[in-house]
């Protein structure tokens, strides 16, 4: 594979995204297995950034004053989005960057899954959120459990949607905790800040202890974070029965997999008695 320069043409299956090098995709892969995180700056072109912050906008403007249960009285100085998946089309198509994929099904995707080619990922995405910090955000895993080792079942993206530091409440994190085996701790002293241009992506494995500065310039910094996990963990909203017909029908079957519709438990052994299925197994409407 050539190695294409920053400049070159746009991946073909996610618009507006950058097609990323082979030297990005392994260094991404290599940082991942040792530190617990990655950096791809300048995953989203100036028109896809411009695009993404506009339909985010518009989102904001419609939740506003929006309370959600078990949050707004939580975190009532943070912002955020949730199902984004549910909110606009577009929201999905950086997740569908061929080179983002490949970092993914690295550490994703289940080999012994026969039903979904081989060189196609069969992870799904199992909560996707836009969020501004407010107050800090404390050192925790994502994982729901810690546990040491090469193999993983989590990962977060963020994508920045705005310049993102140490002033407006940027990531924090504890490179190579993602292989202690512990939960955090949740004041431990002196974790990485990892400040992001508009436009630049981060992933983490969600074992990696991390949180997120607070906010104290005042000044907003969104970011879209995207869950992708292996295909038996349980979503944390129900996204194959929530999302809208209208936008179901826009995807494609690799877009319908990613949100869990090849993978999805059958009803009773009458409707089938293996979870992991192919694209043939998409239902003609969102559920069921
Ligand atoms: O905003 C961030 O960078 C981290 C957010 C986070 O860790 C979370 O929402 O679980
Ligand atoms: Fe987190």
């Amino acid at each position: 594979m050539t190695t294409p320069s920053p400049s070159a043409a746009l991946d073909a299956t996610a618009p507006k995204t950058r097609a990323l090098s082979e030297a990005e995709v392994e260094r991404a892969i290599a940082d991942l297995r040792n530190l617990g995180y990655a950096k791809i700056e300048g995953f989203l072109s100036a028109e896809a950034l411009a695009e993404q912050k506009a339909a985010l906008a518009r989102q904001v403007e419609a939740h506003r004053g929006a309370s959600y249960p078990g949050y707004s009285e939580l975190r009532p100085e943070d912002e955020q989005v949730f199902n984004l998946q549910n909110k606009d089309k577009l929201f999905l198509e950086p997740l569908s960057n061929a080179g983002l994929e490949r970092v993914l099904m690295a550490f994703l995707n289940d080999p012994y899954y026969p039903a979904l080619p081989a060189d196609a990922p069969n992870y799904i995405l199992g909560e996707y959120i836009a969020r501004a910090s407010g107050t800090p955000l404390k050192l925790h895993i994502d994982a729901w459990m810690p546990a040491p080792g090469p193999q993983t079942w989590m990962m977060q993206l963020a994508i920045a949607l705005d310049d993102r530091g140490a002033e407006n409440g940027c990531t924090l994190l504890v490179p190579g905790s993602h292989l202690s085996g512990r939960y955090s701790e949740r004041d431990y002293a002196g974790p990485s800040q990892v400040p992001m241009a508009a436009g630049d992506a981060a992933l983490w494995d969600s074992r990696l202890w991390h949180g997120a500065l607070p906010n104290r310039s005042g000044r907003q910094a969104w970011s879209l974070i995207a869950t992708l996990q292996r295909w038996w963990v349980k979503p944390r909203f129900d996204i194959t029965g929530g999302l809208p017909a209208a936008i179901f029908e826009a995807l494609s079957e690799r877009q319908k997999a990613l949100l869990g519709f090849c993978s999805q438990p059958p009803r009773d052994e009458f409707a089938g008695t293996n979870a992991k299925q192919g694209y043939d197994a998409i239902p003609e409407k969102p559920g069921r």
